[in-house]
This record gives structure tokens, sequence and C-alpha cells, in this order.
């Protein structure tokens, strides 16, 4: 029995847009009978039922009572050319709540039922419309936070990675083919000695390590990082908030103590997607509000994947900022030399104290923006690993794109294929017997297919799909 305990064969129904006031709202349908189904209900039921796949029929959905709900355009797909590979249809009518939600109370009326979360592309998968890596990377275009992000996984879509698999799978099989050869006529004067293709094998492990490594920076893609904005009151971290943010979004002011706070924000630091934080400036305070805010600061800097820490330049380096400098090691600080452009900034040159001089500062300007992109580029680089490779790093951000997994699933899927083929190389050179050997490289062959899902099993599948929204 399969996992879902619903089955794919009744026709489903499911609203595919925000239930927010917009322009448009969409409810989606798919099964066989579909654009019967939404006739009984719909002003111009001739038209619709005449009409051809991937064509728009005009009309009003109409309720059970003969009462107008919506004027809309009802988007055709006959079967197999739509997304589900079944026939199927888009109602796009207007977007508010109460309108989108009767007409989608009207199709369940018609004979619908509620879609499960992910059960069109599910329906998809099962049609062999897409296979399963590319209906995850539906979700990952869906979830993106960045353009980066997304054009990762639109590269997915598209069947970057499920390309790359079925390269390294056919070399495999080429492989494996030549083995069985060896294994079924091991006395044949005729065969090939030595058919075990041990470099061909290592350029295979060597593409799925390259994927692999690239895992890191994609899932920081994915799941984004802290970056938290601290230092002294009057430093200049709200100004620098807005500057990064390109918005003005936390009022400054010349007042010590003006954010009380912390504020938060998504920024984009050259394609990672960055939660940012402004917070209370961190000073003695009297005031029991002000105080609560620094502790709130404190909490909030020690859950940050970075903190950047500013400093006002005019001011100099008190003897609580070198406190924080020497004193905090974790997470990763980057001192931030903030108002150069004002002409009383003190020069960095000038040897600050002692116990600072092997710290690098990042002279910036939040009010003219000099020196942010720097800054930027060395958070980016802490980000995803500064000891990372050169060739990793642009495997992962810009290189590999998307031949790089996008799930978990998928990095663990490629480091069991490559554990199976580096003990069959192992087997190979211990002088194990041949069959043993075609077995690694076959466990090889479905751990890379389970990517694509052509070897996945039945509740992998549903726990891949439940996790999309319904109406995907
Ligand atoms: N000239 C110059 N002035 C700046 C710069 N950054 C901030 N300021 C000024 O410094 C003052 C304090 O700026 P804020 O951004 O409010 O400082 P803050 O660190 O958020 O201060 P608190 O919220 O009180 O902790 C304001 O008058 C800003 O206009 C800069 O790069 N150059
Ligand atoms: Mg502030």
């Amino acid at each position: 029995m399969k996992p879902w305990n619903y089955d794919l064969d009744s026709p489903i129904a499911a609203i595919a847009t925000a239930l927010v006031p917009s322009a448009l709202g969409i409810v989606r349908v798919s099964g066989a009978g579909s654009i019967q189904l939404i006739s009984a209900c719909f002003s111009r039921p001739k038209a619709l039922t005449s009409a051809l796949g991937n064509t728009v029929v005009y009309g009003w959905i109409i309720d059970q009572n003969g009462k107008r709900i919506d004027e809309v355009m009802i988007a055709v797909y006959r079967s197999p050319a739509s997304f589900t590979g079944e026939e199927s249809a888009e109602i796009i009518g207007h977007g508010g709540p109460a309108v989108v939600l009767a007409v989608y109370r009207t199709m369940l009326d018609a004979g619908f039922r509620s879609a499960s979360r992910g059960e069109f592309a599910l329906r998809a998968f099962t049609n062999g419309k897409t296979d399963l890596a590319r209906a995850e990377a539906i979700r990952e275009i869906i979830d993106s936070r960045t353009d980066t992000a997304r054009d990762h996984a639109a590269e997915r879509l598209a069947g970057g990675l499920s390309q790359e698999i079925h390269s390294i799978k056919n070399m495999i099989v080429t492989s494996l083919a030549a083995l069985g050869v060896e294994i079924e006529y091991p006395e044949d004067e005729d065969t090939v000695k030595g058919a075990f293709d041990a470099q061909g094998l290592a350029r295979a492990c060597e593409r799925i390590q390259r994927m692999e490594d690239a895992w890191a920076a994609e899932k920081l893609l994915r799941d984004g990082a802290t970056v938290v904005l601290a230092g002294q009151t009057n430093a200049g971290k709200s100004s620098l908030f807005n500057s990064l943010l390109k918005e003005e979004r936390a009022i400054v002011s010349e007042i010590h103590g003006t954010t009380r706070d912390w504020l938060e924000s998504e920024a984009d630091f050259l394609g990672i997607p960055v939660r940012l934080y402004d917070t209370a400036g961190i000073r003695q305070t009297t005031d029991s509000i002000e105080a609560e805010g620094v502790g709130r600061t404190r909490s909030l800097a020690s859950q940050a994947d970075i903190i950047l820490y500013i400093i006002d330049s005019v001011a100099g380096i008190t003897d609580q900022d070198e406190k924080f400098l020497t004193e905090t090691h974790n997470p990763p600080i980057i001192p931030v030399w903030n108002k150069v452009d004002q002409k009383e900034s003190k020069p960095l040159t000038k040897k600050l104290s002692s116990s600072l001089s092997i710290v690098k500062f990042f002279p910036v300007s939040a009010h003219t923006g000099d020196g942010i992109r720097e800054l930027v580029e060395e958070a980016h680089a802490i980000l995803i690993g500064e000891n990372q490779q050169e060739s990793q790093m642009g495997a992962g951000i810009g290189g590999l794109r998307g031949q790089a997994p996008g799930s978990e699933r998928q990095k663990k899927a490629l480091s069991t294929a490559r554990a199976f083929l580096e003990h069959a190389c192992e087997a190979e050179q211990a002088g194990f017997p041949l069959d043993a050997i075609a077995q690694d490289m076959e466990d090889a062959i479905s751990a890379l297919g389970e990517i694509t899902g052509e070897t996945t099993a039945d509740d992998i599948l549903s726990a891949v799909f439940s996790s999309f929204c319904v109406g995907k």
C-alpha cells in the first residue's frame, strides 16, 4: 500500500495563490473529468467543454443556487499536455480572500476533493511529467530568498542536477556491463581481461564529490544566515542597517540610545539570504527599558553567525569596545570603523591599542556607502567558509549552480553512492570476486536513482511531497 492515504485518480482542487487582497487569485483543479465538473458551475458550459487544450475561456463561476460568484478566465489543459499530465484547469479570478474561497467551495460542491500538500507535483511525478529532483526544485524556487538561490533552483528545475546524475550513472552502467561480460564468460579467451574500469569509477567518484562539496554553500543559500549589528550607542548601527537594506527602515538620530529594541529585516549578502538585526547600543544605563534592550542585544549577538561590531571613528575606541572585541570569540566579529567621511574621523593607521593591533577593521561610511561592498564581501567569505578551496567556493555559489544538490536528501544519496563506488574499487584491489564488486556498483546506481526518483521508496516520496504547499 502507498504511504499516502488518498487516491491519485479523483479530481482535486486547491487554492494556488495567497489568500490576501490582490489583483488575481487562482483556484487550480486536476484529474480526469475536471472540465465537465467545472462546466456544471460555469456560465458558458459548452464553450468550456469544447475548449481545446492550452486555451482560455471567459465566463462566470455560478454557485449551486445560480448566484454569480466571480467573473473569471479558465485556462484549459488537456491530458497529457498539462503540469500533472492529467486534464486540468486554472480558474483565474479576482484575488480577494472571500471571492477565492467562494470559487474554491463551489468546486468542492461540484465534486472535486481538496488536494493534499504537493499532490499536483506528486501526480506530475507519478505520471512521468517530471523526475523527483526537478519536482523538488519547484519547492526550492518558491522558497528562494535571493536571486542566486532562485537561479540555482531554476537550473535544477531545468534538469541540471538530473542530467549530471544520469551522466554519472551511465558511466557506472557502462563499467558494470563490461564487468558483467567478464562474470558471464570468465574462461572466454576473447573476453577483455581486467574489465574493471578503475579510472572511470574514480572519475565518477570525483564528480560526485564535487557535487557533495557544493552542498554546504547550497544549504547556506537555502537557510540563510543571521548577522547582528552591535556596538555602542551612536556608533551608526541603525545608519548601517538602513544602508545595507537600501531603505530608511530604522530611526537614526544623534541622540544616544535611539534604538531601544532590536529590529530585523531581510538582506542579500552577494546571494546569501541574511536576517539582519539592528540592536540597542551597548552602554551602562539606569533606564530599565534600555537595559532590557542591551540584554537582548547581547543575547542576539551570541546566537548570530556573524557580528558586525560598529565603532564611531570620530569618538575612537573606548575601553568597552576593546573589551568586546578582545573577549568575544564566538561568533566571528567584523569590526567596522564607521563615519570615515567625517573630517574628524581618526585614521586607522594610527595604532589603536596594543591589544587590538592584530584586529582588521573595515573602514566604512554608512552615509556615503564607502567601504560597504568590502564589508559585505568579508561577511560573505566568512559565511561560506574561508578555509574552503577556491574551486569549492566557485562550485558552491557560482560554478556548479543547478548541478549542486538542493536538499539534504540528495546530498545523502550522493554520499551513499560514492561510498559504494569507493568500496567497489577497494574490493577490486583486495581481489574480491567480481560479482561482489558488481553488487557495490549496482548499489551505487540505485543510490543515484533515489535522487531522480527512479529507485526512491514510497515513504520517502510521501515525505518529500508532503513538505510542499497545498496547490503545488
Ligand atoms: N557623518 C556620518 N554620520 C553618521 C554615519 N553613520 C551614522 N552617523 C550619524 O551618527 C548618529 C548616530 O547614528 P545611528 O545610526 O542612530 O547610531 P546607532 O548606533 O544606531 O545609535 P543608537 O541607536 O543610539 O545605539 C546620527 O546622527 C547619524 O546621522 C556616517 O557614516 N557618517
Ligand atoms: Mg540605532
